[in-house]
């Protein structure tokens, strides 16, 4: 399938290695796919759901103890531990191999190894990164045609080149003791062992995407970003595209996908999703900054998805996508928690054991999955294919803070805002933990997705905004404050748009803001709350007063705010902390004083 003297001579290295019994270099092609789905079907390894109502469809069950991607297993082995950082797990890469060889020695007899090319980003797009995955997996091979794109295009489109990613995936014996995630960016090599769960093996997501590519894009001035990016379209058909990150389990897919309040649906404006979980930016020749999502699909987490709370993420289920985890009716159809009211009865958990939905335990896992191609979303951007990617007006960040951070506010300039970029954090609710504030910073939501020094990733940020000459602006939104009833203040969902909204309209400089010690915050009438009906509890309904409470800046919670990111700050080597941002920081000090 290729001459390329790179992949074919790594290829046999590490079958040499792993030993399987065969080797299966997977071309793409529907009759090659379907072979496997029905051998994985004959084995168990995926169950075809019911053709009629899931056409396409298949689940999946991992194993009990492999139900999650494992940051405290993942490295980036760097050959200095300081070129990792104080917020990766760490180990001298030449120790590592040693490990990992020795587990991999062998480990694929019996089995098969599946040679998956693949490509992150359209291939042939300036933007696209190609890789080979290894893998003993065939449910990974299946996630793979869907999350990326696969096969002997992207061997073409290699060619020769022998600067691809490598990646090897072993399920091995599933055995946690032994389960790595090991990144070595400088060899362009990804290894991952004794796991089956998608975030863990299916390397071209966070491993590569994330990991490695935010490595790459520094050497070769660019970024790669844990963002959605979504397309507003105003009743006059112009598009504006905005980039924002967001810790997981922060609403990402579900602000990709938003449905617009009805009084802006019937005037005109629409929502297009042009991806939900990653960005890869570059500056283009205009001087403005492009983002093109490098996957083909959507891995989201199933429970809590609904018609009401993503529609368009739900309709994106409705064929040949992949379940995993998730509770599987007697129909052949698929249940989650929050799916609607109706658990099934009489049919296993997600462990396989039979399950009584009435006796409180959960059906599904907490983050049971579907893999969904990015073509059957409704609300699918017309551009997701545009190899040039599309111009971003702002850069949103946010996070889950029950106070602190008001609902949006705006950075005063660039490096103010990779300064609010690196001070993300959520916060635990009430509800969720019975203690409001305890804080987990996450800078730009890549804390577990950098594969470098958080401290160079965050002068890389600075150094681009040099190469910006149309910079976006930066923001940062809170959805999730509470009022001291630990009630959501805000409705959040479609009505995010409105803030949306707001921010696009500074970006065109259409409205003012209020200066604040943290930025510019919205005057409250410049946020259109038309048609809003969203009572926040008892008889109090979400008016004026209401957004003025939640715009506001409370000084005594920064300070304490501004203790908690110094202390964040201190776990770094200060030099290796851009002077731009212990000048940020310094400002906010002296502004709250
Ligand atoms: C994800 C995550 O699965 O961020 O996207 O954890
Ligand atoms: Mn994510």
């Amino acid at each position: 399938m290729t001459k390329n003297q790179a992949v074919l001579s790594w290829v046999k290295e590490m079958t040499d290695m792993t030993k399987p019994d065969r080797i299966v270099w997977i071309d793409g092609s529907e009759e090659q796919l379907e072979a496997l789905r029905a051998e994985a079907c004959s084995t168990g390894e995926i169950v075809k759901l019911n053709q009629e109502l899931l056409p396409g469809c298949y689940y999946h069950r991992t194993a009990v103890n492999d139900v999650a991607r494992v940051e405290g297993r993942t490295f980036i082995c760097t050959p200095t531990k300081e070129e990792a950082g104080p917020t990766n797990n760490w180990m001298a890469p030449d120790e590592m191999y040693d490990k990992l060889w020795k587990l991999y020695t062998g480990c694929m007899m019996g089995r098969t190894c599946y040679v998956l090319p693949y490509s992150m980003g359209p291939v042939g797009s300036p933007f696209a990164k190609y890789g080979i995955e290894l893998t003993d997996s065939i449910y990974v091979v299946l996630n793979m045609n869907i999350m990326t794109r696969i096969g002997q295009k992207v061997l073409d489109a290699m060619g020769d080149d022998p600067g691809f990613i490598k990646g090897l995936h072993a399920k091995a014996d599933l055995d946690e003791e032994n389960r790595y995630i090991v990144h070595f960016p400088q060899d362009n090599t990804i290894c991952s062992i004794n796991s089956g769960y998608g975030g863990n093996v299916l390397l071209g997501k966070k491993c590569f995407a994330l990991r490695i590519a935010s490595y790459l894009g520094r050497n070769e001035g660019w970024m790669a970003e844990h963002m959605l990016i979504l397309g507003i379209e105003y009743p006059d058909g112009d598009i504006k595209y905005i980039t924002a990150a967001f810790p997981s389990a922060c609403g990402k897919t579900n602000l990709a996908m938003l449905i617009p309040p009805e009084y802006l649906r019937k005037k005109g404006y629409k929502v297009w999703t042009v991806g939900d979980d990653i960005a890869w930016i570059r500056v283009g020749e205009d001087g403005r900054l492009y983002a093109v999502n490098p996957e083909n699909g959507f891995f989201g987490v199933a429970p809590g998805t609904n018609a009401k709370s993503n529609p368009n993420a739900l309709a994106s289920t409705r064929k040949d996508t992949i379940f995993t985890n998730v509770v599987m009716t007697k129909e052949g159809g698929v249940w989650w928690e929050g799916l609607d009211k109706n658990p099934p009865h009489g049919v296993n958990n997600w462990k396989g054991e039979p399950w009584d939905p009435d006796d409180g335990s959960k059906g599904a896992h907490p983050n049971s999955r579907f893999t969904a191609p990015a073509v059957n979303c409704p609300c699918l951007s017309s551009e997701f294919e545009n190899p040039k990617g599309v111009p971003i007006s702002a850069i949103v960040f946010g996070g889950r803070r029950a106070k602190t951070a008001p609902l949006v506010y705006q950075a005063r300039d660039w490096n103010h805002g990779v300064f609010v970029g690196s001070i993300m954090a959520s916060e635990t609710t009430a509800a969720a933990s019975g203690a409001v504030g305890v804080v987990r910073r996450d800078p730009m939501a890549m804390l577990p997705f950098c594969g470098y020094n958080m401290g160079d990733y965050w002068q890389h940020w600075i150094d681009m905004g040099k190469k910006i000459s149309q910079q976006p602006k930066i923001f940062n939104v809170n959805w999730f404050r509470l009022n001291e009833n630990g009630k959501f203040m805000w409705p959040g969902f479609g009505d995010n748009m409105r803030v949306l909204l707001w921010i696009l309209d500074r970006c065109a400089g259409k409205v003012d803001a209020v200066e604040t010690e943290i930025g510019y915050v919205p005057k409250a009438e410049d946020i259109d709350l038309e048609g809003l009906d969203y009572t926040i509890e008892g008889d109090q309904k979400f008016d004026i007063d209401a957004l003025k409470s939640i715009l506001t800046v409370e000084k005594d919670w920064w300070k304490e705010d501004l203790e908690s990111i110094k202390a964040f700050y201190g776990k770094f080597d200060p030099k290796k902390i851009p002077q731009e941002l212990w000048d940020e920081l310094a400002k906010l000090e002296k502004n709250l004083a």
